[in-house]
């Protein structure tokens, strides 16, 4: 198949998901065109059956806003027509949805079939989708796709039920590929370790994208406890609006030289598997991806019971769930899985095993391709 793939190839969740399946689908064969504004940041650039088309977006004086939705329809329509695409899938619904209805307009006048299927990657519903201005578009870009998925059961209920929608989604979880993500060999963990944590203290993770929905300031404040009664480290993985906020916590509690702020990070596999325990106390979370990818390394998660989590962890067993802002509760269940090594080993290794019973690249990409079949058998005779 020739899939052309549109995403926001910036840091976060949807581009990470996006860039991964491509790279999933063209090691099994198909053809795979990137159609993005800049290039993935998890693409190499020299992957084999991996083409990457830019879109230019030009500027007038006129434009106080250069139309890029615009700009993004007329390179899907041109990269369908060149390389004879058989059909877009977008991720996040907004502008991706629309532009790639437009596309399938254009590429309708001049006899070409190109069907366009949207995966909702959460705030696309939850926060850009619910805001006023941008809901009724957003339903539309839904309605009108070819085929629709969500990232978990609770995305897929949620937009129906939030946006009225009366076609049917498919839910089809988040993935990670268990070979890439996987836990380290102890004696070279035990020596990266060292970087971080030089006296053989514990370690913590947190990787996000530090907007406000992640809560990053809660993993400091977690953290400041933890560190009370557990010689400890934390690593803060990633950038955003909040990182000054939570170094300034950091400093005012003392703890600034056990926390070190890593910003963003092109190849996490070699820092996720270091880690004791990932934080994860975000206000929503509609799967929960870096959960998913520490999990696979054997690292177990404190996390949020909100949106989609709740399908990735199971509470006690591969991980722990608390309600959101429940800092004292996180901060004790840290304290006492970090002092009772044997429990902490368990729970990783139910978390590398949910990663490998159910969520792996090998389960979850054969469901994507059954459904591109399904979506191009649709079409009428
Ligand atoms: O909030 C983010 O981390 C980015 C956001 C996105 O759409 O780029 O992530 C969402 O998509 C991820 C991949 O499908 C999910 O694992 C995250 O749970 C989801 N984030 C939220 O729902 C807040």
């Amino acid at each position: 198949m020739k899939v052309g793939i549109t995403c926001y190839p910036t840091y976060g969740g949807s581009g990470v998901v996006a860039t991964e399946l491509g790279i999933e689908l063209a090691a099994r064969g198909h053809q795979v065109h990137f159609i993005t504004y800049s290039q993935p940041f998890r693409l190499g650039g020299r992957e084999r059956d991996i083409l990457y088309h830019e879109v230019p977006v030009s500027n007038y004086p006129l434009f106080e806003f250069a139309p890029y939705s615009l700009a993004l329809s007329t390179r899907m329509a041109e990269v369908a027509s060149y390389y004879d695409l058989d059909l877009l899938h977008v991720h996040y619904a907004i502008p991706h949805s629309i532009s790639a209805l437009l596309a399938r307009q254009m590429c309708a006048t001049q006899g070409r079939h190109l069907p366009f299927i949207t995966t909702l990657h959460g705030t696309d519903v939850t926060l850009v989708g619910m805001d006023r201005s941008y809901l009724p578009i957003t339903r539309f870009g839904i309605e009108e796709s070819d085929g629709v998925t969500a990232i978990s059961r609770y995305l897929r209920d949620k937009t129906l039920a939030d946006f009225s929608i009366k076609r049917p989604i498919e839910a089809i979880p988040n993935f990670v590929n268990c070979d890439v993500y996987t836990p380290m060999d102890p004696s070279a963990r035990a020596e990266a370790r060292r970087a971080w944590a030089p006296d053989g203290e514990a370690l913590l993770i947190h990787l996000s994208n530090f907007r406000p929905v992640k809560r990053v300031k809660d993993c400091v404040q977690i953290f400041a406890q933890v560190a009370k009664q557990v010689p400890a480290h934390l690593m803060l993985v990633g950038d955003g609006p909040d990182r000054s906020q939570a170094e300034m916590l950091a400093f005012s509690l003392g703890i600034r030289d056990r926390v070190h702020f890593l910003g963003k990070q092109d190849s996490v596999t070699e820092l996720l598997p270091l880690a004791d325990l990932m934080l994860m106390p975000s206000e929503l979370e509609s799967f929960g991806l870096a959960a998913l990818e520490a999990m696979a390394c054997r690292v177990p998660a404190i996390a949020t019971r909100v949106g989609g989590v709740p399908e990735l962890i199971e509470d006690g067993v591969s991980g722990r769930l608390f309600p959101v802002g429940d800092v004292a509760s996180m901060a004790e269940c840290a304290i006492g899985l970090l002092k009772d090594p044997d429990r902490l080993q368990s729970m990783g290794a139910a978390a590398r095993q949910t990663a490998q019973d159910h969520f792996c690249a090998s389960r979850i990409i054969p469901l994507y391709e059954k459904y591109y079949e399904q979506v191009l058998g649709q079409r009428a005779p």
